[in-house]
C-alpha cells in the first residue's frame, strides 16, 4: 500500500485559534536531516522545551534534531521586551516567525515557548505524530503568529475517585491535553466511592478505601502513593501544567468514613458504597475529630503540591444542614490559608462569605447564581464549568454508550457555542480566572473511555479559554477540528467521531 501524500498545512489551522496570524505562502520552511534546535542561552527551562520539541519530531522524521545553544534553524528564544501591538505577552504569549531560513520563537517565559511548540506541532502534517520514520515533506507554512491566552486558567478535571486512573494513564491523558494549551489538571482525588491519595498518619484511607472493590461497581480500585503524586506533579510541571488537588468535603466523604468511623456522627461504621448516588454523606461540623482530620489532610496535600491552589470541593452537601455547612467551611478556609494555599471550591461554597483570594468554580446549569455573583462582586475569581457546556461526562447524543445526561446531551457545537463571560449575571470577563472542562468517571472503565468522552469536546473548551472572543467561529472551528482525526489515530488517542465534524 502506498503512503498517502502529506499535505501542507495553513498557518491558521491551529486549535486553539491563535490571536493573530499573517501567512506568507512564499516563506515556507522545510525541516530536513540537518535541522537543529537552538535554545535561549543559559536557560535550562528553554533547553528542556527544545528537547521536548525534538522528542516530538524525531520518531516520524527520523532526523537527529540536536538541541543546543550555539546554532540551529529552529530557535526558541527568551526576551523580556515581549510586547506585541501594545499587549504584553504574559508568561504564555509568544511570537512565531517562519521563513525559508528557519523558525524563530520569542517569548517572555519558557511557558510561552512551550505554547509555541504546541502550535508548531499542529502546523506540521498529521503524520508527524506517527511512531515510525517515514519519508515525507516536513513543511511548516510561512508567516507570523502572535499569540497569547484570553484567560490565565484553562483546566481539565479528571475524577480518579469513581474510577482510579494509574500514573501512566494520567500522564498519557496529560500529554494529550497539553496540545490544546490546557495548563491546569484538577484531580478529583476523593469521593464516596474511593479515596485515592495516601495521607501520612491515616493509612486506612487508601488501604481500605483505595483497595479492592472500591470505585463505581467496584471497578475502580487503586490509589496514588505520595511518591506517585510527586511524580505526577513533576511530569505536569515539565509541561507547564499546574496540578489542582481536590479533597471533596464536607459531603462526598463516605470512603473516608468507611476507613475511619470516628468521622461519622455517632462513631459507628458505615458500609462501602459503589453506586452513583450523591448527597448522602457528611463530615460532622460540630466534632473536633473532623478538624483534626481535615488539618492533617490539608497540611499533607499542601506540602505535596507546589501549585497555588487547593480545592476543597464543597458541592452537593445535601446531608449537611446550612448552618453546619457554614460552620464547616468557615473552619476550613483558614486552614487552607495556614498551609499557604489559595482555596478553590465548587460554587456552593460561595454561599458562605469568602476571602477575596478564594476561587469559586461554577458547575450548575441555571442561568444565574447569587452566591457566585456575590463572590465576584467581592473580588473573588470564578472558574466557569457549566455542566451543560463543559461536562465531558455528558452523553454526546441520547444513544451514546458512555456518559450521563442529567445536564442534557452535549454535542461538539454545544460545547463550543457559548461565552464564559456571558454565562452568569454579575460574572463578567474581569471576574473570570478561566474555564475548566470536567470529566466525572462514573461510567468510565478505561483510559480509552476517558479519551472518547474528552475528544473532540475538550478542544472546544480549550479554544474558548485561550482564543480572542472576537475570533469565535463554529464553521472555522469544525474545519480545524477535522484535522485531528488522523492526528489522534497516529497518537493512539481514542475519540468520538461526531457527525458534526467533516473528519479528514
Ligand atoms: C455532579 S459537579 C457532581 C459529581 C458527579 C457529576 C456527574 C459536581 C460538583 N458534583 O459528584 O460526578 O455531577 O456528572
Amino acid at each position: 500500500m502506498s503512503e498517502p501524500a502529506v499535505q501542507r498545512r495553513g498557518l491558521g489551522d491551529v486549535i486553539p485559534r491563535p490571536a493573530e496570524v499573517r501567512p506568507d505562502p512564499a516563506a515556507d520552511f522545510r525541516i530536513g536531516t540537518g535541522t537543529a534546535i537552538r535554545t535561549a542561552p543559559g536557560s535550562a527551562a528553554a533547553r528542556r522545551v527544545g528537547e521536548h520539541l525534538a522528542a516530538l519530531l524525531r520518531p516520524a522524521t527520523g532526523f537527529a534534531l540536536p538541541v543546543g545553544e550555539e546554532s540551529g534553524a529552529i530557535a526558541l528564544l527568551l526576551d523580556d521586551g515581549a510586547e506585541t501591538d501594545g499587549e504584553p505577552d504574559g508568561d504564555e504569549g509568544y511570537r512565531l516567525e517562519i521563513t525559508p531560513e528557519g523558525v524563530t520563537v520569542r517569548a517572555a517565559a519558557p511557558a510561552g515557548l512551550f505554547a509555541a511548540v504546541q502550535t508548531l506541532r499542529q502546523l506540521l502534517p498529521a503524520e508527524i505524530d506517527g511512531a515510525a520514520p517515514r519519508d515525507a515533506d516536513w513543511v511548516l507554512p510561512g508567516g507570523r503568529i502572535t499569540d497569547r491566552p484570553r484567560f490565565a486558567y484553562r483546566g481539565v478535571m479528571l475524577d480518579i475517585a469513581r474510577r482510579f486512573f494509574t500514573v501512566a494513564e494520567i500522564e498519557a491523558y496529560l500529554d494529550s491535553v497539553v496540545q490544546f494549551k490546557i495548563n491546569h489538571l484538577h484531580l478529583h482525588l476523593t469521593d464516596d466511592q474511593g479515596w485515592r491519595l495516601e495521607i501520612d498518619g491515616w493509612p486506612r484511607l487508601t488501604e481500605v478505601s483505595g483497595g479492592a472493590g472500591t470505585g463505581v461497581d467496584g471497578a475502580g480500585p487503586g490509589y496514588l502513593t505520595r511518591a506517585d503524586y510527586t511524580e505526577l506533579v513533576a511530569y505536569a510541571a515539565e509541561r507547564f501544567v499546574t496540578i489542582v488537588p481536590e479533597i471533596d468535603m464536607p459531603g462526598h466523604v463516605n470512603a473516608a468514613q468507611v476507613a475511619y468511623p470516628e468521622l461519622t456522627a455517632d462513631g459507628t461504621a458505615v458500609a462501602p458504597r459503589t453506586d452513583t448516588e450523591v448527597g448522602y454523606s457528611s463530615l460532622v461540623a460540630g466534632k473536633e475529630e473532623t478538624y483534626a482530620f481535615v488539618e492533617d489532610v490539608v497540611r499533607e496535600v499542601a506540602a505535596l503540591t507546589p501549585g497555588p491552589y487547593l480545592h476543597i470541593g464543597g458541592d452537593e452537601a445535601q446531608a449537611t444542614t446550612a448552618e453546619d455547612y457554614r460552620t464547616f467551611i468557615q473552619r476550613v478556609l483558614p486552614l487552607v490559608a495556614k498551609y499557604g494555599k489559595r482555596v478553590v471550591g465548587w460554587h456552593e461554597m460561595a454561599g458562605v462569605e469568602l476571602p477575596e483570594t478564594a476561587v469559586a468554580q461554577y458547575w450548575r446549569i441555571e442561568a444565574a447564581d447569587e452566591g457566585t455573583a456575590r463572590a465576584a462582586a467581592n473580588g473573588s475569581k470564578v472558574i466557569m464549568s457549566p455542566a451543560d457546556r463543559t461536562y465531558l461526562d455528558m452523553k454526546y447524543t441520547a444513544d451514546s454508550p458512555l456518559g450521563l445526561d442529567w445536564a442534557g446531551v452535549i454535542d461538539v457545537e454545544r460545547s463550543y457555542d457559548w461565552d464564559p463571560a456571558e454565562r452568569l449575571p454579575g460574572v463578567g470577563e474581569e471576574a473570570l480566572l478561566g474555564v475548566e472542562a470536567a470529566l466525572w468517571a462514573e461510567t468510565l472503565r478505561s483510559l480509552a473511555d476517558a479519551q472518547t468522552m474528552t475528544y473532540p469536546r475538550l478542544p472546544a473548551v480549550a479554544e474558548i479559554g485561550w482564543s480572542p472572543r472576537a475570533s469565535h467561529d463554529w464553521e472555522s472551528f469544525r474545519r480545524r477540528l477535522a484535522a485531528f482525526g488522523p492526528r489522534w489515530r497516529h497518537q493512539g488517542v481514542a475519540f468520538h467521531p461526531s457527525p458534526e465534524i467533516p473528519w479528514a
